[in-house]
């Protein structure tokens, strides 16, 4: 039995993460044991925390909620590891990625917010939903949380244009037009999550470098 791919979604607000996700879950299901996370994972003590924050009721330093962001996702590394061995697909809505495109959209260095997610279980593919911060603003729910701000996800989409530049996993990203119906981004991230899926079969788990 080989082992489950890990198959990361990222986007800016909105974009449709929430939506995508349950549906490739769906569709995975049919063939192989799958199973949906979701970072923040607002359940756990420091996910309770991070909820807080979004929501405007206490405020934190920069550096500390980027700490807490990542702090959440490590709370979760062995189960992750665990799942993806026993040959379960993993969906993953927001992962590192999210945790440095909004640090670095507030300024702080680049090299810095990545730094406390390195070693943890590195994506078989990465699909961004890629979608203007005016096609997002006008969509349902938007404008309820902390970040939630034209000027903010202006600066959020540049950092993750960066991101997917990066040479240390350039090679992991798909492109995908979240501007689209629902049915026609759904397929486009079929495809590309098969990308992960051959991957996990050939090779071992990465880690972040
Ligand atoms: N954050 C961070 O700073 N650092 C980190 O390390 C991490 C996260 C992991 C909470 O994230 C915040 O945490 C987030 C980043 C930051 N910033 N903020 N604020 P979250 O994932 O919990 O919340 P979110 O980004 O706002 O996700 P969301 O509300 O779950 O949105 P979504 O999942 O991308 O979209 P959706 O719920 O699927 O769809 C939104 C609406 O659009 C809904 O009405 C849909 O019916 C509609 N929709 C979806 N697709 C379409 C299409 N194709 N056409 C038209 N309408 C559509």
């Amino acid at each position: 039995m080989s082992r489950g791919a890990l198959v990361v979604v990222e986007g800016l607000d909105r974009a449709g993460k929430t939506t995508q996700c349950d549906r490739l879950v769906a569709r995975l299901s049919t063939s192989t044991t799958t199973k949906l996370r979701k970072f923040p994972d607002r359940t756990t003590p420091i996910g309770i925390m991070i909820d807080s924050y979004l929501r405007s009721n206490s405020d934190l330093d920069d550096n500390a909620i980027h700490l807490l962001f990542s702090a959440n996702r490590w709370e979760a590394s062995s189960a992750i590891k665990a799942e993806l061995e026993n040959g379960t697909t993993l969906v993953v809505d927001r992962y590192i990625y999210s945790g440095i495109a909004f640090s670095r959209a507030k300024g702080l260095d680049a090299a810095w917010c990545r730094n406390p997610d390195v070693g943890l279980p590195r994506p078989d593919v990465v699909i961004f939903l890629d979608i203007s911060e005016e096609a997002t603003a006008g969509r349902g729910g938007y404008g309820e949380e902390r970040y939630e701000k034209k000027e903010m996800q202006r600066k959020v989409r540049q950092a993750f244009k960066e991101l997917r530049q990066d040479e240390r996993d350039a090679e992991d990203w798909v492109v995908v037009d979240a501007g689209q119906s629902v049915e026609e981004v759904e397929e486009d991230i079929w495809r590309a999550a098969q990308k992960g899926i051959e991957r996990a079969k050939t090779e071992d788990l990465r880690t972040i470098l």
